[in-house]
């Protein structure tokens, strides 16, 4: 009972920010999440947000949380910093297939991750399009984007996932919301000491 309801009080205020490129996926993940179907995208202007309920078997189960998905746009990515601001995870959504654009990809995962607003939250990264025939595996994503570089606080899950099917997404949530509860129970223990 302590732990899941420790990880429920940590969750019903919970906001997380979808970032990424453009044409990753991220709002394809984030419908496919509220509505638990496919919904055709348009290109985010700005943002989009909703509150979904996650549905995993563990302490996530039930507990619903605020997402917000920023536009990945060149000219919007000027908005990831206020809105990656004292959020509790980021998730990082990351097209398999597109090999050329990784670098970039690395270079604003790496960016936003080394903000000190940003020092030790929780990081999901969504290895998205797993479906198509070129997908680059979850260790070659994890190697392009050089997460083993990333700032040694930040806690990190690599999820390989199809947003149009939805395989891998509850996963990739589940993992994500145990290691913010993990975050804050650990925070709440310094605070003690
Ligand atoms: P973004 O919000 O990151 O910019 P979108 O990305 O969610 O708008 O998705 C961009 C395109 O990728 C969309 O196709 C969408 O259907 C497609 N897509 C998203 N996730 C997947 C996936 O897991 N597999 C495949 N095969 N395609 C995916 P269009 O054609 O509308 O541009
Ligand atoms: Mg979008």
């Amino acid at each position: 009972m302590g732990t899941s309801f420790s990880g429920l009080a940590a969750f019903q205020s919970l906001h997380v920010v979808m970032l990424g490129l453009d044409s990753a996926g991220k709002t394809t993940v984030l419908y496919r999440l509220r509505f638990n179907e496919f919904v055709n995208t348009v290109p985010t202007i700005g943002f989009n947000t909703e509150r979904i309920r996650l549905g995993g078997a563990g302490a996530s189960r039930g507990i619903s949380c605020h997402f917000w998905d920023v536009g990945g746009q060149e000219k919007l990515r000027p908005l990831w910093k206020p809105y990656s601001r004292c959020t509790d995870g980021i998730v990082y959504v990351v097209d398999s297939v597109d090999a050329e654009r990784l670098e970039e990809a690395r270079a604003e995962l790496h960016r936003i991750a080394r903000f000190s607003e940003n020092q030790g939250t929780p990081l999901l990264v969504v290895a998205n399009k797993q479906d198509l025939p070129r997908a680059l595996s979850v260790a070659d994503i994890a190697r392009h984007l050089a997460l083993g570089e990333l700032p040694p606080s930040t806690r990190y899950h690599v999820q390989p996932a199809c947003a149009i099917t939805g395989d891998g997404l509850r996963e990739g949530v589940d993992a994500l919301h145990d290691m913010i509860v993990k975050r804050k129970s650990l925070k709440r223990k310094k605070k003690r000491q």
